[in-house]
């Protein structure tokens, strides 16, 4: 059995949820293999592997991408033989599922695939039908509701994850000395821009949402990656959140991990759980550097639209732990949240500006299907119901309240904003004066530039020293961003 995995793209942060399931499939004999969109040919892939299963990965953004392959794939097998079964998982089927009948896919997973992937397959194998496994909708189902829900309940009882898949899809990613695990799964918050809140109301009822790994089987799992790739030198923890609180898991895990493993680490977290205890813990554990987004810098905004649940205090105060204790922070920010305006937007500016930040990140809300600040932005009329979210990302907002100037403000304010905001507050008049200025395009590569500096301090020793390895990224960095075009 065959199983070709096909995503847009890898791009230095793993796909863990794929490398979880191709671990399975490998764990039951079958054999798996990845395409990416923007790397291969995922036609001459399909043609030489020859993959009784297609199994798509996909997030919103990738919607045309993944049409157009799929699309050519299809033409190609009606000049011959039998099409491969083609399946979905990721983020876009779980809250869009239409995307069943829009590609006319055999089956898509909602939400967890881990048991689901195997059902799929030992069905195919027994050319029996998809329906009724859980968190799976096939194609005789009379409607897109999931029937049978579950969640997986003892994480331990996963296989490591893949790691090879990836490194014989992109082969210099095995010179790369980051390498990423996750402690956990769900997030209890109810961020309403964020999937989260979507996934949680589907799945309430079938058990625990926030689950984590035991201590010991984390440890194992980085032991034996560490045995396995030498190179091993900075670890990157992609839990949505890493911790919520000092708890016994997390002073035993903090324990070991610095006894046992002692490798630099970064993290993600809320600023409401960044404690001065918790800033230490993790410090004394090896975390380097974290990801702590502050998302608007109007408090209201950002606990009314936003539901983060956060004050001004609370995220000033979070930034000084970190600063205390030496560890780097990369804070996301939103502009163009439904319901607010451009002033809005320049309050978040003034508002990373004084917090102490080491690589502030901005983005222009995107309305994701499923969400709740989506359709909140349907009910006041911000977008239609059918707006093309699709290839959106760090472009111009797509809602109907801010005209065509405000929308240039807004992008020349994201790509500017980036590094401005680390500049003393005398140079915002500047700032005022070069948003208004129509070449998005130069801040776009000024702001990459930048980015790409500041991302080697965040992420140290990620990188060998060695000089081909470093042009290689550099190449692909530049091949990267040159994919995500500015509209
Ligand atoms: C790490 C991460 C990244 C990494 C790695 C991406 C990756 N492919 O994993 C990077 C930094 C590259 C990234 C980039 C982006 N990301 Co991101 N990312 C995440 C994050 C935080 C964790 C993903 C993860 O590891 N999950 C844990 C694993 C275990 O779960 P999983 O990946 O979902 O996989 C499970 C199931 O989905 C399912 N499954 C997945 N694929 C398949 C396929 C088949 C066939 C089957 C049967 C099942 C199946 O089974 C898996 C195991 O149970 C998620 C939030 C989240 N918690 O999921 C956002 C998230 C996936 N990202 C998101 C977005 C929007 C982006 C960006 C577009 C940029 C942005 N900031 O807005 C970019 C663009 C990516 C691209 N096209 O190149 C959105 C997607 C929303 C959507 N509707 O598509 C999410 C959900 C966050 C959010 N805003 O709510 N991201
Ligand atoms: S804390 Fe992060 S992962 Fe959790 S719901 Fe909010 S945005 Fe989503």
């Amino acid at each position: 059995m065959k199983i070709l995995f096909v995503v847009a793209d890898v791009f230095l942060s793993e796909p863990l949820g794929l490398m979880q399931l191709s671990a399975i499939c490998k764990s039951n004999g079958w054999d798996t293999r990845l395409a990416t969109i923007r790397r291969h040919n995922i036609l001459n892939i399909v043609n030489i592997y020859q993959p009784d299963i297609i199994a798509y990965s996909m997030m919103s953004p990738d919607v045309q991408k993944f049409k157009a392959v799929d699309r050519a794939i299809l033409e190609n097998f009606q000049k011959g033989s039998a099409v491969p079964c083609r399946i979905m998982g990721g983020p876009h089927a779980s809250y869009f599922p239409d995307i069943l009948r829009e590609m006319n896919l055999d089956a898509i997973c909602i939400g967890e695939g881990d048991n689901a992937i195997v059902s799929i397959i030992e069905r195919y194998m027994d050319d029996d039908d998809f329906s009724g496994i859980p968190n799976v909708v096939c194609r005789t189902s009379q409607d897109l509701d999931l029937k049978q829900k579950e969640l997986i309940h003892n994480l331990d009882d996963l296989p490591f994850v893949d790691r090879e898949i990836i490194f014989d899809a992109v082969p210099y990613y095995r010179h790369i000395q980051l390498k990423s695990f996750l402690t956990s799964r769900g997030c209890p918050y109810k961020c309403t821009y964020c999937h989260n809140s979507a996934f949680n109301k589907e799945f309430k009822g079938y058990g625990l949402i926030c689950r984590r790994f035991s201590v010991d089987r984390v440890i194992e799992e980085i032991k034996y990656t560490q045995g396995k790739y030498p190179n091993l030198k900075l670890i990157r923890f992609g839990d949505d959140t890493f911790a919520h609180k000092v708890d016994p898991w997390l002073e035993i895990f903090a324990d070991k991990y610095r006894k046992e493993i002692n490798i630099p680490f970064y993290c993600l977290m809320r600023s409401n759980a960044f404690s001065d205890d918790m800033a230490r813990l993790l410090k004394e554990a090896g975390c380097v550097s974290l990801s702590m987004s502050i998302e608007h810098g109007d408090e209201e905004i950002r606990n009314t639209i936003l539901k983060r649940g956060i004050s001004n205090e609370k995220v000033q105060q979070s930034f000084e732990y970190a600063h205390k204790y030496g560890i780097k922070v990369q804070a996301n920010a939103m502009l163009g949240i439904p319901g607010t305006t451009i002033k809005d937007d320049f309050k978040t500016i003034e508002f990373i500006q004084k917090q102490k930040i080491y690589l502030p990140t901005i983005g222009i809300f995107c309305p994701f299907p499923g969400t709740e600040l989506t359709e909140y932005a349907i009910k006041i009329g911000a977008i239609d119901d059918a707006v093309d979210f699709s290839s959106h990302y760090q472009t111009k907002s797509l809602l109907k309240s801010y005209t065509e100037h405000e929308k240039m403000l807004q992008v020349n304010m994201m790509y500017l904003g980036m590094f401005f905001v680390l500049l003393p507050k005398w140079f915002n008049t500047t700032f005022k004066l070069l948003i208004r200025i129509p070449i998005s395009k130069v801040y776009f590569l000024v702001t990459k530039l930048f980015l790409m500096i500041r991302f080697w301090g965040l992420f140290p020793k990620m990188v060998p020293y060695n000089p081909l390895v470093i042009l290689k990224i550099f190449f692909d960095s530049v091949s990267y961003f040159k994919t995500k075009k500015v509209k």
